[in-house]
């Protein structure tokens, strides 16, 4: 390939954060592959490699855009940057002035996260604290509820493995992770792809047939979603049963077992935790969890991968709790090869590096992020901190990817002022009043924290910047300067001189030497968390009351938990008799790429059914089907298929919504049929436990 090649790499919320070269002709990037110093199994995605899509997206933003019609009209005209940024500051100041620092939402994504300075969520925080506060999200969409049980269980969140201790490894579990398409982390792909043809088992728990199951698996497992902690429990059950527990492991690691064998042989409740039991509520034949608590209890050491998916669901918290507790009670906690049971995504510290430093927040209002359009609408009477009037948004598309998007856009219309910076004119943007066009990563100098691993990567910028895109750095600088903060946003540094700022505040010893070559490597590359408490537990004792792995938490039962981890299921509903589960994309991160066709047709949005659900309702492959839940309605076509357990339905999240005049959404968007009702106490999203009725449309 001829032309300059310039080391970059996606600042995205993606799963990955991987070393990338991007190729450089009269201007213009004309191919995005692999950095070959990442080694060979570093490796990007389609949805990296195709960016330059984006960039050069005919209907990208490249002017400031005035709403003229109703929020949600897409009725915009084009303004100049001055204008623009005249009209925010002052719509800033005037609803901060009548309505009180707080009255701000601040919907600060993560969708350039992972860059120190180009972090959409760090930089819109930065600036509304220095705007006098506003009200902030709390968790993420992604994980809030492990985040939320994991300290409690292990004294941290930090539960990770570095992916090449899994070349240690001698089973791997993918507990509802489909690491094929979602990544969670660069090399986890190419690491299990590797111990598969070295002959390890990789068993994939799913409701789905997923891409994992298909490239990565060696055996699949059904299960109805929402039901994991069940299945857990039948594990440990087998594991007492068949004195498969390793004893000496539990006593010197753990503290509070017995309660939890006690669960298990329901001695607590009358109702022991059998295969059989779990059958009836997991849709997986009891032998087929005798065979597989025979296979994890006797072969060592196994990395249990959990997705994230296991914890978006009501009772989540508990699944990542007996996660945790079947790692402890098989001995492969802390040992390479073997893995926390906790979540394994990004839950290791990466290298030292100083990022944009994000102040307090004066305004102290906090929102659960599952409930901001709750917390819009209702405000005090609610429940909520204080009366939010205005919203701003950066690095989300939060219409399309807040549960129970009806709702969503009621908030967007109720507030006095909306703004966003984005690419596109997404469904969010459409409902704000100003919309400033952003820079991509591919535009600007960065250094990016990846999803996992002891690296860093320092991405360049490969291309100016699309005439009149900015970054929203320089976007906040100058409504900053205009609202009389400027100085103290940007500390007088220029983007340029931030990033020496980080660099000098780092362990990278040859600055040069990393911008040229892109990464940096840490010095352990085979990390696996909590090996040095099981090393040596009395001199590295776990923040836990007990000092260990904590499996039975009397504080968190205070906070409205069980004190040992149990299994709660969405109740049935005889309306909605099919549970819907809705994946995140290959060819998207999210809503992100649906605007452009060559993704879409990639993959088409269709719901996914069993036979024994499509045929009693009449459904074959192709045939457009309505899809109903309490919150809205979405017809596509039906993809009638064996990959999909019977009882369940899938729906990749992240497609825009297209209403009909009856507001069916045409589309395909998930989060019309979600709902903001949390999984408790943590709070967090439950959008893989939805209850649904399909019907032929
Ligand atoms: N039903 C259902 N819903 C879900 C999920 C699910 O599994 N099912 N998953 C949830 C999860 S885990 C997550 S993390 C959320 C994600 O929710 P979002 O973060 O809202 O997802 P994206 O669609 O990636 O939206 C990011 C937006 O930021 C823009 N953007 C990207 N980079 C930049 C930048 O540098 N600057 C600016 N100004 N804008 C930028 C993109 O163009 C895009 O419009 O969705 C959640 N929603
Ligand atoms: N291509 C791509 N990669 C991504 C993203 C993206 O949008 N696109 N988003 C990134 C982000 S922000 C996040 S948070 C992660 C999300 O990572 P995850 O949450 O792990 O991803 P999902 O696709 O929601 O679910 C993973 C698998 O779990 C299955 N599943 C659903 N519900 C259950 C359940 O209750 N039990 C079990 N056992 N399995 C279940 C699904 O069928 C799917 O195959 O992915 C990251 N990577
Ligand atoms: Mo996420």
């Amino acid at each position: 390939m001829s032309g300059r090649s310039i080391p970059v790499s996606c600042n995205k919320d993606c799963g990955g954060g991987c070393p990338l070269l991007a190729t450089v002709e009269d201007g213009r990037i004309s191919h995005i592959g692999n950095n070959p110093l990442g080694g060979q199994f570093q490796t990007g995605c389609v949805r990296g490699y195709e960016m330059p899509r984006a960039v050069y997206a005919p209907d990208r933003i490249l002017k400031p855009l005035m709403r003229t019609g109703p929020r949600g009209s897409g009725q915009f005209r084009e303004a100049e940057w001055p204008e623009a940024l005249d009209l925010v500051a002052q719509r800033l100041a005037e609803v901060q002035g009548a309505h009180g620092p707080g009255s701000i939402l601040a919907l600060a994504g993560f969708a350039s996260g992972r860059g120190a300075l180009h972090s959409t969520q760090r930089l819109t925080k930065r600036f509304l604290a220095l705007l006098g506060g506003y009200s902030e999200i709390t968790g993420g969409y992604s994980s809030a509820a492990a985040d939320f049980v994991t300290p409690y269980v292990l004294g941290t969140s930090l539960g990770g493995i570095d992916a090449a201790t899994l070349q240690h490894a001698e089973l791997i579990l993918l507990w509802g992770a489909n690491v094929s398409d979602t990544r969670l982390g660069c090399e986890t792909n190419a690491r299990i792809l590797e111990a598969k043809r070295r002959g390890v088992e990789v068993i994939v728990v799913d409701p789905r047939r997923s891409a994992s199951v298909r490239k990565l698996g060696t055996r699949w497992i059904p299960v109805r979603p929402g039901t994991d902690a069940a299945l857990m429990l039948a594990i440990l059950y087998v594991w007492l049963d068949q004195g498969l527990v390793d004893r000496h492991f539990v006593e010197t690691y753990s503290d509070g077992f017995p309660a939890l064998e006690a669960h298990v042989l329901g001695q607590d409740d009358g109702s022991p935790k059998e295969p059989a039991w779990a059958e009836a509520l997991c849709g997986t034949p009891a032998e087929t969890i005798v065979e597989l608590a025979q296979q994890y209890g006797t072969t060592h050491p196994t990395a249990l991968i959990p997705g994230l998916s296991i914890q978006r669901t009501i009772g989540g918290e508990d699944a990542i709790r007996l996660a945790i507790a079947l790692q402890v009670a098989s001995g492969n906690l802390g040992r390479p090869g073997g893995s926390s049971g906790a979540l394994t995504w990004d839950k290791l510290p990466h290298p030292r590096m100083a990022r944009m430093p994000v102040p307090p927040n004066p305004a102290g209002a906090a929102i659960p992020v599952v409930r901001w359009p709750d917390a819009v609408l209702n405000g005090p009477s609610g429940g909520f901190p204080i009366s939010i009037k205005a919203i701003y948004n950066v690095g989300s598309n939060y219409v399309v990817q807040g549960s129970d998007l009806h709702k969503s856009i009621r908030a967007f219309q109720q507030v006095e002022f909306a703004v966003c910076h984005d690419y596109t004119l997404t469904p969010t943007a459409r409902h704000c009043d100003v919309v400033l066009p952003a820079t991509t990563f591919l535009e600007r100098d960065d250094i990016v924290f990846p999803g996992g691993g002891n690296y860093l990567l320092y991405s360049q910028r490969a291309v100016p910047p699309r005439p009149q895109a900015r970054d929203d750095y320089v976007i906040f600088c100058e409504l900053a300067e205009r609202l009389g903060f400027g100085s103290a946003f940007s500390e007088g540094r220029s983007r340029e001189e931030w990033l020496r700022h980080f660099l000098a505040n780092s362990e990278v010893p040859d600055v040069e030497v990393f911008r040229q070559t892109g990464i940096y490597w840490g010095a352990d590359q085979q990390r696996v968390a909590l090996s040095d408490f099981v090393g040596d537990p009395g001199a590295h004792p776990l923040d836990t009351p007990s000092g260990k792995v904590q499996i039975k938490s009397p504080a968190y039962a205070r906070l409205g938990g069980s004190a040992v981890p149990t299994s709660r299921i969405l109740p049935a509903d005889a309306r909605f008799p099919l549970r819907l589960i809705t994946p995140h994309p290959r060819f998207r991160t999210h809503s992100q790429y649906d605007n452009i066709a060559w993704f879409k047709e990639k993959e088409p949005q269709e719901l996914c059914i069993h036979p024994a659900d499509a045929t009693p309702r009449g459904i074959s492959s192709g045939d457009e089907v309505l899809i109903q839940s309490p919150q809205g309605r979405v017809r596509i076509p039906a993809r009638v298929t064996e990959d999909i357990m019977p009882g369940v339905v899938s729906l990749l999240e992240g497609a825009w919504p297209a209403f009909d005049a009856d507001g069916t959404d045409t589309a395909g968007s998930a989060n019309v049929l979600t709902s903001t009702e949390p999984t408790l106490p943590s709070q967090a999203t439950r959008t893989h436990s939805v209850l649904v009725e399909v019907e032929r449309a």
